[in-house]
Formats: C-alpha cells, structure tokens, sequence
C-alpha cells in the first residue's frame, strides 16, 4: 500500500487520516467473511466522495423544493433507470438512506400503526425491521414472527400460510438476514394472495445474486422490493424500494416527505456507478462464483464435521452452529477476529442461548470473492476456521497468531478492490 494516499485529509486532520490508514490496512489484511459486506469499486468510492454530497435535493427529480437540480435529477433518474433496467421493475426509489428506514417506508406505505406486520422472527433468521419488537416497525405496528422448522432448518411455509391466514397481515415480509436457502418467492406470493397481505421480498442480502441471475428473481412475484445496496450488489451504504408501478406513488410518499429529507445524493451517484458495474457479464461471475464458493466452503466444514443451519447453503451466507464444539458463537467470533478472519455471531433457530451470547457464528463469501479467491481456496479457509474455533475452545494463542500470518499471505496475493494499493 502506498503511503499517504488521502493527501488533504491526512494534512487536516492527521488523527483521522490515520484511522482510515488503519481501517484500509485492516481490510487488507483480513479474510473478511461477514456475509453482509463486500469491497466497493474505486469507482464506487470515488463516486460517493463527490461535491454531490454539498447539494440538498428533497424531492424527486423534476419535483424539488431547492433550485439548482440541472445535474442532480440526471444523477437521480440515471439510478433510477439502471435499477429499473437491472432487476427489470416497472418503478425504483434510490433515495433511502439505508435498509432499515426502506423498511420502515413500506410500513407507513401500506399499513397503520397497529396493524399487524408478519415477518420471519429475528433469531430465526429475519430481519429487525420485519415487525421485531425492540425495532419501530414492531412497537407502532403488531409485529407476528414465522419461523423455520427445528428439524430442516427450513422456512415452514405451511406455519406461514397458517399465521397469515389467521392474523391477516397488511404485510408479509419474507427475506432476511441469516437464510441460507433460496427464498420461494411464488410460494409467499401465493400466501400474500389468499390472505390479503402486500408481499415485501427483502433481498438486501441477496440483491447482486438477483442481479448476476445466481438467485431466482422476485420481480414476478412480491408487490414490493427492498434492498439495500451494499452487500452482494457491491455498492455504496444506501437502499432502494421497487414496485410495479401501482405502488410507486404510496412509495415515494413513504420516503419523502414521509420519512426522509433531502437524499445523500452523493450516494445515489455512486448506487449508480454499481448499477452499472452489475449490469456487466463480469459482475454475472462474480455472482456465480460467490454461490460456488460458498456451496464448496459449506462442504468444507461438514467434512470437518461442522453442523451447518438447514445442512449447507444455496446462496453467499452460512450459518454455523457451533453447540457441538462447546465453544459459544461469541466467543469463536472474537478468536477469529484475533487469527484474521472477521465473522459475526449470531443466533441459530431454537437457540437456547441469549442473542448477545448466542450459539452460532455467521459467514459469507461476498468480499472473498470480489478479491478474486475462488473454490480451489476454501479448503484452506475450512482449515483456518476449523483450527481457529479449536484454538477458541483450548485457549491457544499462538495457533490463532499462526493463522493470522497465514491469512496475511494469501490477502497480500488478493489486493482488495477499491483500496489504496
Ligand atoms: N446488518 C445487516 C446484516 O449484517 O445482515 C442487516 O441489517
């Protein structure tokens, strides 16, 4: 890495520059396996470093409250059109500043407070923002969870047709942020139909897949998209809302003035730049290669004797459930984090443990695929992630440092995209 690549921030602020030396430093040298990140472009970067960032713009393009918009509402409808083009949506928003308030959007598009929201549970594998009670969307609205079944591992698709049946939800999420299985979305549709629901796909985990055809499409069938664009889009932190074009206006309304002010169109710019990085054939492979290499990586780790969530993956994300380890999620996260390699913790279904201090470790080939790894790789991260939940559960530091070094090696032969190199 060269020296001082951020030239005016490191000579106003040297304290600062420095964190962002180090941050870089670190996702360099780490296997960073947090399924929800991702390496952004240089382009996508630059983009979201831009004077947009200067320029308020509530509103929507062609309909602003400020003057001066002759350059951002070309930004905003360039994003606009590339999200339209990509995931093939009659209407697309750009304008959320991230999952969470997309979500709360759709709540007070399409329902009152009090109403009753259905959602895959939080420790099951959903999403905060799908009604869980500790969130908005579960405290204005009756947040009811569907779960996944103790013996597949699987979405119960029978216990979510019985709740809806029974609750009558204005809303029925599906997607969240631990399903390692393809989502069927015609199957939620049709529950959404009978039951009289609006089906939201929230594909903010799984949008890049979507995008590069290694995921089925919820185009056909959910009345409502959200993402965020961040994760296996590989684009900046931000979100998007899409629709048949009979939401948009319930939509839009929902974002501004409803719930949001100006958009950050620094970001809209640079949602813009990954649209049109993922519209490219390379982008398809990358998708593909994500899915290929988690799938040999879940195969690594049963041979290992590991036991996965639902026996494996069909996506980027894997969930591992440590219980016959005898070494809490916590407590392997925080020794990988120590041997380089960056997980999460996380609840597994039925976990009998609090959800600070769960069961489970959750991992993602999204970033270790855009730094070029590929399946000839993961019987060597099995390796380090086998050895380092060993080195967990006795205690022994210098096996975690040994495979921090070798981790290292393999990273500095995989320069991470978008970094000063
Ligand atoms: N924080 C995201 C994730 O890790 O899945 C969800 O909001």
């Amino acid at each position: 890495m060269t020296d001082r690549p951020h030239p005016a921030l490191s000579a106003a602020d040297p304290e600062l520059a420095e964190l962002v030396f180090a941050e870089e430093r670190l996702q360099a040298e780490t296997l960073r396996m947090i399924a929800s990140e991702n390496y952004v472009s240089r382009a996508v970067l630059e983009a979201s470093g831009t004077a947009l960032q200067n320029k308020y713009s509530e509103g929507y393009a062609g309909r602003r409250y400020y003057e001066g918009q002759q350059n951002i509402d070309r930004v905003e409808r360039l994003a606009v059109a590339r999200a339209k083009d990509l995931f093939g949506v009659e209407h697309a928003n750009v304008q959320p500043y991230s999952g969470s308030p997309a979500n709360l959007a759709v709540h007070l598009a399409f329902a009152e407070p009090g109403d009753t929201v259905l959602g895959m549970s939080l420790p099951m594998g959903g999403h905060l923002t799908h009604g869980w009670g500790v969130s908005a969307t579960g405290t204005w609205f009756r947040g009811v969870g569907y779960g996944v079944r103790r013996d597949t591992g699987l979405v119960d698709l029978d216990e979510v047709r019985e709740l809806a049946l029974k609750e009558r939800p204005k809303i029925i999420f599906c997607g969240g942020t631990a399903v390692p299985r393809t989502i069927d979305f015609a199957a939620y549709a049709e529950i959404a139909r009978e039951s009289g629901a609006v089906l939201v796909a929230d594909i903010a985990h799984i949008a890049g897949l979507i995008a590069g055809g290694a995921h089925p499409s919820p185009v056909p069938y959910a009345d409502v998209i959200s993402t965020t664009t961040h994760k296996t889009l590989r684009g900046p932190r931000g979100a998007m809302l899409m629709s048949r074009e009979e939401h948009a206006r319930a939509l839009d309304r929902a974002v501004f003035p409803g719930l949001q002010g100006g958009p950050h169109n620094q970001t809209t710019a640079a949602i813009a730049v990954a649209l049109h990085e993922a519209a490219s054939p390379a982008f398809r492979e990358y998708a593909h290669a994500v899915v290929a290499n988690a799938r040999a990586l879940a195969d690594e780790l049963l041979a290992r004797g590991f036991d996965l969530v639902s026996g494996g993956t069909d996506n980027h994300l894997i969930l591992m459930d440590l219980t016959s380890r005898k070494v809490p999620g916590k407590v392997a996260a925080k020794a990988l984090d120590r041997a380089g390699i960056v997980v999460n913790h996380n609840a597994v279904p039925y976990d009998p443990r609090k959800p600070f201090d769960p069961s489970g470790i959750r991992i993602g080939t999204p970033a270790l695929t855009s730094r070029g790894l590929g399946t000839d790789r993961m019987s060597a991260v099995a390796d380090w992630i086998d050895r380092g939940v060993r080195a967990a559960g006795s205690g022994d530091e210098d096996a975690l440092a040994a495979i921090r070094r070798e981790v290292a090696e393999l990273m500095a032969a995989h320069p991470a995209p978008g970094l000063p190199g």
